[in-house]
């Protein structure tokens, strides 16, 4: 399950790496579901009285404890987006935290001997509805909360056929060698967070063209977002982060180290 040399070197200078159909159909099926109940579980969350609700950018969100959960713009915001942290709402996701298919290449590209959980995000797509993510990178997300936040690999692990029609993952090639780039400055509240389409030369840009169950790992500076979905079909995935083990995580500041 380790990474070869071959990888690690692509995953050096791409700033990601790709492994097709490392889950057979059965997991991935099993994932699917997971994602529909959590989906279900947070809708109630939110509807409940201890959410904090709020809106940024014209997006819903609440806050339910250490989870946050995203809704989808206006017109379609019965539908949720993301719901972070995501892993202690199923046990399907709990045990991925400690699939040895994750964490064995991850104690490589975190560059430690045993690792820990860092976040765990479930990005929904629905079909027609679901909305796109604008270029980002994730360390300006992370700095504040983590000292070494170049040290939070991602991997996101696919539940469906995803393609650019449904929106998938798409990362700018080389982007992470550049460091923490500037963030937009028009007036979206989130603009900050949206890295300055100046800094990057978005044509090298790689759609995660992906059979379900294919997973990606990417580095935290890696330049990446995605279209809306405007196909017929869902694109569900979940994005688990990575980081030396016995530290918090980024939400619940518990330690979630990685058994496999
Ligand atoms: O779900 C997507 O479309 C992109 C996800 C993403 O970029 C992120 O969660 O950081």
């Amino acid at each position: 399950m380790k990474l070869s040399p071959s990888e690690l070197e692509a995953y050096s200078e791409n700033g990601f790496l790709i492994r097709r159909q490392v889950f057979h159909e059965q997991e991935v099926k099993a994932f699917r579901a997971a994602a529909d109940s959590a989906a279900q579980t947070a809708k109630i969350m939110a509807a409940s009285a201890d959410a904090r609700r709020y809106v940024l950018d014209g997006n819903l969100f609440a806050d339910i404890g250490h989870t946050t959960v995203q809704f989808e713009h206006q017109e379609n915001a019965g539908e949720i987006r993301v719901i972070e942290p995501v892993h202690d709402l199923h046990e399907q996701f709990m045990q991925l935290v400690h699939d040895p298919r994750l964490v064995s290449p991850m104690r490589q590209l975190v560059d430690s001997a045993e690792v820990a959980l860092w976040t765990a995000k479930l990005n929904l797509k629905s079909s027609r509805v679901g909305s796109g993510f604008a270029w980002h990178q994730d360390t300006p997300y992370w700095v504040h909360d983590c000292d070494e936040a170049e040290r939070l690999p991602n991997v996101m692990v696919n539940f469906d056929d995803s393609s650019v029609s449904n929106g998938c993952l798409n990362i700018v090639q080389g982007s992470h060698k550049l460091g923490m780039l500037p963030g937009c400055s028009d007036p979206r509240q989130l603009a900050g967070f949206y890295t300055d389409p100046a800094g990057f030369d978005a044509s090298a840009q790689k759609p995660i063209e992906v059979p379900s169950g294919s997973v990606v790992f990417f580095h935290p500076l890696a330049v990446h977002g995605s279209m809306p979905n405007s196909s017929s079909k869902q694109r569900r995935g979940i994005i688990l982060t990575y980081q030396p083990a016995n530290r918090p995580t980024l939400k619940k500041k518990d330690i979630v180290n990685a058994l496999g």
